[in-house]
């Protein structure tokens, strides 16, 4: 199928595939949302689309005590490696009520094999990272990361390790200034706070915002990192509060306003996306009314300002609409969005997963009639105003 559709590694541009298939055995417990099987319901689409041909696999290997140990605290560490996993199946009885770094609850449970799942991801996240640094990828991908939650003695929102801090310590051992882009439905607050006091990294999260209702409460638009002059991370954190709702167009035109701004203020060396696919319409958790087109073109987007740039993916709670974006994210990556047929391969395994055999669903196939837009162009003005005015007190 690849070589018939002229599927092959383009010389002098390359994309790395960091992905290990252990990840996917994990099980966070029966119901609960993380599904870390999406990862093989991704793979096998990208396989069976042929895009393997197209860039460097690497099967990722597990990060190190040492590595891990790099951002998080080690007494956190120790615990996650040795802590007893909570008998399974996991239900609302066996939850541990002693929650030390946070760990045992319903969102962020003991299960077999925790240590093993935690360092899968943070080394296919390093080792994206160090392609990179070694200018041996231009895009180098992850989907197993992107646990932006996770804090450096603390399990949060599903995250033990967060391996997005991890990668991006690593490029800064390369490049001055590195930008964080997170457009995962939840905001980015673990990356957002490991940065906080410096700038060499900006975050920028985009994110549902209702404090009071939606996990995990931060990210107002006026929080834009510490509140003293003195400090380096003033005006280096960016916050884009949203609402249920937000179509394609006001997304995506809200992005490249954004981002554009932040390019030429902020002039990073690279750039680290997290993909998270709970922005999408018809999302467990999230309720956007994005489309695979709407959240891809944000990678599109970044892949054109020709930076390094590393992709990770988070948070995604519908599985086959999780693979789609990734699928399309990664056909991005190669450059064959346009080549590939948006028929679903007859020959993909778990192909009834799929419901519809369209790699690009429209809302309707979704969602049957799009969630009511509660986001007003006049609220999406004033956020543009308010970025731009803090990009001021950025840069040279
Ligand atoms: N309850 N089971 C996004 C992380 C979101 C905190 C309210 C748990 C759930 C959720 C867990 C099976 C990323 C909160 C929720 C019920 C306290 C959240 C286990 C359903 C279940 O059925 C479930 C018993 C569970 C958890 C729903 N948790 C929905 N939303 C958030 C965390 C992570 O996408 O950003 C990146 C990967 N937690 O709202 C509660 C306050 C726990
Ligand atoms: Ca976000
Ligand atoms: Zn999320």
């Amino acid at each position: 199928f690849a070589h018939e559709h002229g599927i092959n590694k383009p010389k002098g541009y390359n994309v790395s595939f960091h992905y290990n298939p252990e990840m996917e055995k994990h099980h966070f417990g029966m119901t609960h949302p993380m599904k870390p099987w999406r990862l093989t319901l991704t793979k096998s689409l990208v396989s069976a689309y042929g895009m393997n041909f197209a860039m460097d696999n690497y099967t990722a290997r597990a990060a190190t005590y040492e590595e891990l140990t790099a951002y998080h605290a080690s007494d956190y560490v120790d615990h996650l490696a040795t802590v007893a996993p909570q008998p399974q199946p996991l239900d609302m009885e066996n939850l541990n009520p002693d929650l030390k770094f946070n760990l045992g609850g319903s969102d962020c449970p003991l299960f077999e094999g925790l240590y093993n799942y935690c360092s899968l991801s943070g080394g296919a996240s390093l080792d994206a990272a160090r392609k990179l640094c070694a200018n041996q990828s231009d895009i180098a991908i992850a989907w197993g990361g992107g646990l932006h939650h996770a804090k450096k003695a603390e399990a949060s929102g599903f995250c033990y390790i967060n391996d997005i801090v991890l990668a991006i310590l690593q490029l800064l051992r390369v490049h001055a200034r590195v930008l964080y882009i997170d457009i995962d439905v939840h905001h980015g607050d673990g990356v957002e706070e490991a940065f906080f006091s410096t700038d060499r990294v900006m975050t920028v999260s985009f994110h549902k915002y209702d404090p009071l209702n939606f996990f995990p409460g931060t990210g107002a638009l006026e929080d834009n990192g510490p509140k003293s002059e003195h400090n380096p991370g003033a005006h280096h954190a960016i916050n884009v509060p949203l609402n249920d709702g937000i179509t394609d167009e006001q997304y995506t035109s809200l992005f490249e306003n954004i981002i554009t701004k932040v390019i030429e203020k902020f002039r990073p060396g690279a750039i680290a996306l997290q993909c998270g696919a709970d922005s999408l319409a018809g999302d467990r958790l999230g309720k956007f009314n994005l489309l695979v087109q709407g959240h891809s073109s944000c990678v599109e987007f970044c892949k054109k300002l020709n930076l390094p740039l590393i992709i990770f993916g988070g948070g995604g709670y519908t599985p086959k609409n999780v693979a789609r974006a990734w699928t399309y994210e990664t056909a991005i990556a190669i450059g064959h969005q346009h080549h590939i047929p948006t028929q679903i391969p007859i020959h993909t395994p778990w192909r009834d997963r799929f419901k519809i055999d369209t790699l690009l669903p429209t809302i309707q196939q979704i969602l049957g009639e799009p969630r009511q837009n509660r986001n007003t162009q006049k609220k999406l003005t004033e956020i543009v105003q308010h970025v731009t005015e803090q990009l001021r007190f950025v840069g040279a």
